[in-house]
């Protein structure tokens, strides 16, 4: 099939997915074509049967109003017209679901090939951006609009009716990795960097650094775990929230236990070189971080929200709280750290349920399934 991605080439969950999927549908022998403002973040080297179309939005000194959806749907129909697209895939609602539909509807009304619209939901264009009064109509249309739409979890799905009103079908299909990849290394080295003494635990977070993220109880709850282990805390990533975690680790004394290390590609070797992963997010769609860093052999100590129930299992393959209990998470995260045997039950579990569920031998046959259905429907009517 030739297939148009388009995404977000930021840090983030749905650029990432979105990028993943592209390379995999290309190694599959389908004719991929990336759309985004910027080469994605995780597309890396040259993949045969994908390529990368730059979206351009121009500025003009009278407009103080960036045009991105205009700029985006016009370059959908050149890429539509020039490769004769049979799938346009939007990946996160906003608004890359209505650029993709008035790409659509500009193909129709100038008599060219007309592919079919997915929109995969991720999580903030339904739960957060999506659903705010500025945009939900808009976003509601669009998804309604689109000829399929999926969403990476149940819980997901389940809000998409709640939040913006949608009564259509809305498919799950969940996050993936290439888990011949995500794999623990050897990072021994490095952790001999961020901890020389051996008995020092490492404690990770990764995410781009905004509200939702509650980056002010990531450092509580590892303020609290040092008081009872020794323990340092990597920082990955970057965003508005940065500085919160510079003025608690201050205010609550563990500041010269934190390295903060910015806006990471290469994140494997740092989930290798760490004991355990905090997520105490507000909200969580899935919460893809926590995949990987399942898939490194790092157990997860998270919040219970959102799909992330659908990727752990509290005390079987990781650990889920309510997001307020620092209390409780610190608890699991000591637990963890303290109990070698615990350590190494809940890694090897969790470990087995990325491999049963979330590889992407498992998950990309979904989306062609679902390309598949969506392409055999009747035809577009305008
Ligand atoms: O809201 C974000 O964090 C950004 C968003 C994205 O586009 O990167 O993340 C969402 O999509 C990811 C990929 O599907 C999910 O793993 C994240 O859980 C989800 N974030 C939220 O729901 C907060």
């Amino acid at each position: 099939m030739n297939v148009g991605i388009i995404c977000y080439a930021s840090i983030g969950g749905s650029g990432i997915v979105a990028t993943e999927l592209a390379i995999e549908l290309a190694k599959r022998g389908h004719q991929v074509h990336l759309v985004s403002s910027d080469i994605p973040f995780r597309l890396g080297e040259f993949h045969a049967g994908l390529a990368f179309h730059q979206v351009h939005t121009p500025s003009y000194p009278l407009f103080h109003e960036p045009q991105y959806v205009l700029s985006m749907a016009n370059k959908v129909v050149d890429v539509s017209r020039a490769h004769d697209l049979d799938v346009i895939h939007a990946h996160y609602a906003v608004p890359h679901a209505t650029a993709a539909r008035l790409a659509q509807q500009v193909l129709a009304a100038f008599g060219h090939h007309v592919p079919r619209v997915v929109t995969t939901l991720h999580g903030t264009d339904v739960t957060l951006v999506g659903n705010d009064p500025s945009f939900s109509e808009i976003v509601a249309f669009s998804i309604e609009q689109s000829d399929g739409v999926t969403a990476v979890s149940r819980s997901l799905r389940d809000a998409t009716r709640t939040e913006l009103g949608i009564r259509r079908d809305v498919a799950v299909i969940p996050n993936f990795l290439d888990c011949s990849v995500w794999c623990r290394q050897d990072a021994s080295e490095l952790r001999r960097r961020f901890a020389p003494d051996p008995a020092t635990k490492l404690v990770i977070h990764m995410s781009n650094f905004r509200p939702v993220k509650r980056i002010d109880a990531v450092v509580r709850v590892f303020a609290a775990i040092s008081r009872r282990v020794a323990v340092r805390l990597l920082l990955v990533g970057d965003g508005p929230e940065l500085g919160t975690a510079y003025r608690l680790g201050r205010e609550l004394g563990v500041s010269t236990l934190i390295d903060a290390l910015g806006a990471q590609q290469a994140t494997i070797p740092l989930l290798s070189a760490s004991d355990v992963f905090l997520l105490p997010s507000a909200q969580e769609s899935f919460g893809l971080a926590a995949l990987e860093a399942m898939a490194c052999l790092v157990p997860v100590v998270a919040s219970r929200v959102g799909g992330l129930p659908e990727v752990i299992e509290h005390g079987v393959t990781g650990f889920l709280h309510e997001p307020e209990d620092v209390d409780g998470m610190a608890a699991s995260a000591v637990a963890v750290l303290t109990d070698p045997a615990l350590h190494e039950r809940v890694t090897k579990a969790a470990r087995e349920i990325v491999g049963e569920r979330f590889c992407s031998e498992r998950v990309v046959p979904m989306y062609e399934d679902y390309y598949s259905q969506v392409t055999a429907l009747p035809r577009f009517a305008g």
